[in-house]
C-alpha cells in the first residue's frame, strides 16, 4: 500500500506529522526510480511500533528502531559487508612485487536501504558501499575500471598516487574503461569515490567505498569490521530521509554485531554522508582509541564520540569489559532516529 504525499513537504516537517500520529507508517519517503512523486512504502498495516529504549530487536515483533520487515539480505547483507575485506587478484611482478589487481563495474542499480524503500543507486560492483578494497603499503595497485552506467564516472582514490591516476580526468564515458594504476602509500584508512560533477550527486548515488592500506608491519590482532557512514535522499530534495551505516537502516539494532567480552575490536569508521555537514560515532558504555585516518600507529584520542566531516575516516580500537547489549549511534539524534543506530552483543 502507498500513501501519496505533497511531494515537496520537508523531511522535518513530514516526520514531524507522521511521529505524532499514533501508528503512523515507517517514516521514509521512497521513490521507485520511475515515479515522479515520493511514495511512503508502508511495510504493514501496522508498521510502527513502539520499542522499550535500549530494546535490541528481533524479539517478540519489536525492534529498537520501530521497523517491521526486513531488507532483502540476500541482494546486500550488512553483516556480510562489515567483515569483508577485498585483497584483489594477487601475484608477484618480475622485480618481485606483489601485485594487486581487482575489476570494477560501474552498474545502475535499485538497493533497498530500509524495509521496501527502494534508492536508485549508482554502484561499484552492484552494491553501495562499493567493496572495500585492502593491500599493504608498497603493492602495486591496478584498478581495471569498466562504466556500465548510464552516466560517466570515475573512480578517485585518496591517499599519494600521480594525478594522472586521481580519477577527476579522464571521465569515463558509458561502455568506457581505465585502468587506475598506482603504489599504495600511505598506510592508513582512506576512500574512493567517483569524481564526476556534480559531485554531490555522483557520490551520494553510492558511488563510494572504503580503501585501507595496511602498514607494512599490519596492525594488532584484532576482530576488524568496516563502518561507512553513509545516508540516502529519497526523495531528491537534497536532505536526507534515511542514515545509516553500510546502507541499511537499523541493520545493527536488529542483527546486533555478536563480539566477545575482552576482545580487541577494530573498527574502520568512514564518514561519506552527503548534504549534512557532519555525522559522528558515539558508543555506549565504553570507549575506544581513535587512530586519525590510520596514518600513525603510535598517537591516539581517548573517547567515545568523534564528530566527522565528509571524506573523514578513522580506526577505532576498543575492547567490551561487560556482556551485554552496547548501543551505537550518530550522536546527533535525528541522525540516529533515522536509522543510524545500532549495537554489539558481548558475551562471555
Ligand atoms: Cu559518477
Amino acid at each position: 500500500m502507498n500513501q501519496r504525499i505533497p511531494p515537496r513537504v520537508s523531511r522535518r516537517a513530514f516526520l514531524t506529522t507522521a511521529l505524532a500520529s499514533s501508528g503512523a507508517a515507517v517514516v521514509a519517503l521512497g521513490q521507485r526510480a520511475s515515479a515522479q512523486e515520493p511514495v511512503v512504502h508502508h511495510s504493514g498495516a501496522e508498521a510502527m511500533h513502539d520499542a522499550p529504549p535500549g530494546s535490541t530487536g528481533g524479539h517478540g515483533g519489536h525492534d529498537a528502531s520501530g521497523l517491521v520487515g526486513e531488507v532483502d539480505l540476500t541482494a546486500f547483507d550488512p553483516t556480510q559487508f562489515l567483515t569483508h575485506f577485498d585483497w584483489g587478484r594477487e601475484s608477484t611482478t618480475s622485480e618481485g612485487r606483489t601485485l594487486r589487481e581487482w575489476e570494477i563495474t560501474a552498474i545502475d542499480k535499485e538497493v533497498e536501504v530500509a524495509p521496501g524503500v527502494w534508492f536508485p543507486a549508482w554502484t561499484y560492483n552492484g552494491q553501495v558501499p562499493g567493496p572495500t578494497f585492502r593491500c599493504r603499503q608498497g603493492d602495486l595497485l591496478r584498478f581495471h575500471f569498466r562504466n556500465a552506467s548510464s552516466m560517466p564516472h570515475t573512480i578517485h582514490f585518496h591517499g599519494i598516487h600521480p594525478p594522472s591516476m586521481d580519477g577527476v580526468t579522464p571521465m569515463i564515458p558509458t561502455g568506457g574503461e581505465f585502468t587506475y594504476e598506482f603504489e599504495a602509500r600511505p598506510f592508513g584508512l582512506h576512500l574512493y569515490h567517483c569524481h564526476v560533477m556534480p559531485l554531490k550527486r555522483h557520490i551520494h548515488k553510492g558511488l563510494y567505498g572504503t580503501f585501507i592500506i595496511d602498514p607494512p608491519e599490519g596492525r594488532p590482532p584484532a576482530r576488524e569490521m568496516v563502518m561507512v557512514m553513509n545516508s540516502f535522499d529519497t526523495n531528491f530534495d537534497n536532505e536526507n530521509e534515511i542514515y545509516a551505516v553500510n546502507t541499511v537502516a537499523f541493520h545493527y539494532a536488529n542483527h546486533p554485531i555478536q563480539v566477545k567480552v575482552g576482545e580487541p575490536i577494530r573498527i574502520y569508521l568512514v564518514n561519506i554522508t552527503e548534504f549534512d555537514p557532519i555525522n559522528s560515532f558515539h558508543l555506549h558504555a565504553g570507549m575506544y582509541r581513535l587512530y586519525r585516518t590510520g596514518t600513525d600507529l603510535e598517537r591516539y584520542e581517548y573517547t567515545d564520540n568523534v564528530i566527522m566531516g565528509q571524506g573523514e575516516r578513522h580506526v577505532l580500537e576498543f575492547t567490551l569489559e561487560y556482556p551485554g547489549p552496547y548501543m551505537f549511534h550518530a550522536h546527533q539524534s535525528e541522525l540516529a532516529e533515522l536509522g543510524w543506530m545500532g549495537f554489539f552483543e558481548a558475551t562471555e
